[in-house]
């Protein structure tokens, strides 16, 4: 056709994405990015590393906001979730993610329960993606008493929830174990046990869940210092195969923590290092962003860090 005329590919047809400029927030420090398409804007959510250097401990008490229609320029929000707004929350605003559903924005969050000793999840929700968020049940969705097989206090975090074509939505979340449990159409109740996933090698945490062409991924943290890695499936329920690694370690962070989403027909891993120079590591992280590329057989290409 005129493509072969040309001769000139799809590709060189299109004007390129411009490239992120890593790290992409450069005058906070921002960790544990989840980012939502939403009616053409990407909405970047990530938890803030306030801890001063030298410090050698995690410092969070507010999430923030950001968004994009080039996924370059970013606009900042103010701040539309503090861990204050769980009143049964001690501290710890740690990884989370935000998803829609009917025009109904929900804040998955884990943080340090002030009660039930360990790390929990909550839930907020809000009319829109910048907030303001409110808390959506008055109580934490998963707390340390539920899950009692990890022997640690802190295998409940970070959250990741998935909602399948059908509408049945999913929250998978852990530290060392990956859980999973069905969610209410509500959003804030589980509806029915909460279940494992043992077929993950070097499971650590930072689970995120996404479906492309009829595959379901769930690509977490592996080893320590972390790895990205990722399984593949057939079904949001399993059984997941393990299919290798996305990335090495992170510049300058032992934790890497990544998103995954397509915008504007491109593949974006979006993760967090320690790059920023002077006071920059596993505590002041800084997120990053680079393209990601599919195999004709829907495995995922090892990204190229532009950090690297
Ligand atoms: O930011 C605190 C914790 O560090 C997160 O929950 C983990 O994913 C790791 O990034």
């Amino acid at each position: 056709g005129l493509l072969a005329v040309a001769g000139l590919s799809q590709a060189q047809q299109l004007p390129a994405p411009p490239a992120p400029r890593n790290p992409v927030i450069k005058h906070k420090y921002t960790a544990d990015p989840a980012a939502l398409v939403h009616k053409g804007t990407v909405y970047l959510y990530a938890g803030h590393d306030e801890a001063p250097a030298p410090e050698q401990r995690y410092v969070m008490h507010e999430w923030l906001c950001f968004s994009s229609t080039d996924m370059v320029n970013w606009k900042e929000h103010p701040s539309p979730l503090n861990v204050k707004a769980f009143g049964w929350a001690k501290d710890d605003a740690w990884a989370s993610q935000v998803v829609e559903r009917g025009g109904k924005f929900y804040w998955y969050a884990a943080v340090e329960h002030g009660t039930v000793p360990g790390k929990a999840i909550g839930v907020a929700v809000s009319d829109s993606p910048t907030g303001p968020f409110k808390d959506a049940r008055g109580s934490a969705l998963i707390t340390n008493n539920m899950t009692t097989d990890a022997k640690i206090s802190w295998d409940d975090i970070d959250p990741t929830v998935f909602i399948d074509d059908k509408g049945q939505a999913y929250l998978y979340w852990g530290n060392t174990i990956c859980y999973w449990a069905k969610l209410k159409p509500n959003m804030t109740e589980l509806d029915g046990p909460i279940n494992q996933i043992k077929t993950l090698p070097s499971f650590t945490e930072a689970p995120w869940l996404h479906k492309r062409n009829g595959w379901y991924y769930l690509s977490y943290a592996y080893q320590f210092p972390e790895k990205i890695a990722y399984a593949m499936s057939r079904s949001p329920e399993g059984p997941w195969e393990f299919k290798g690694l996305l990335n090495e370690v992170a510049g300058n962070s032992n934790t890497n923590h990544q998103a995954i989403i397509d915008f504007k027909g491109q593949s974006y891993f979006i993760y967090h290092n320690g790059s920023i120079p002077t006071d920059g590591g596993s505590f002041r992280r800084s997120v990053c962003i680079d393209y990601l590329y599919y195999n004709q057989d829907g495995t995922m290409k090892r990204v190229q860090m532009t950090s690297e």
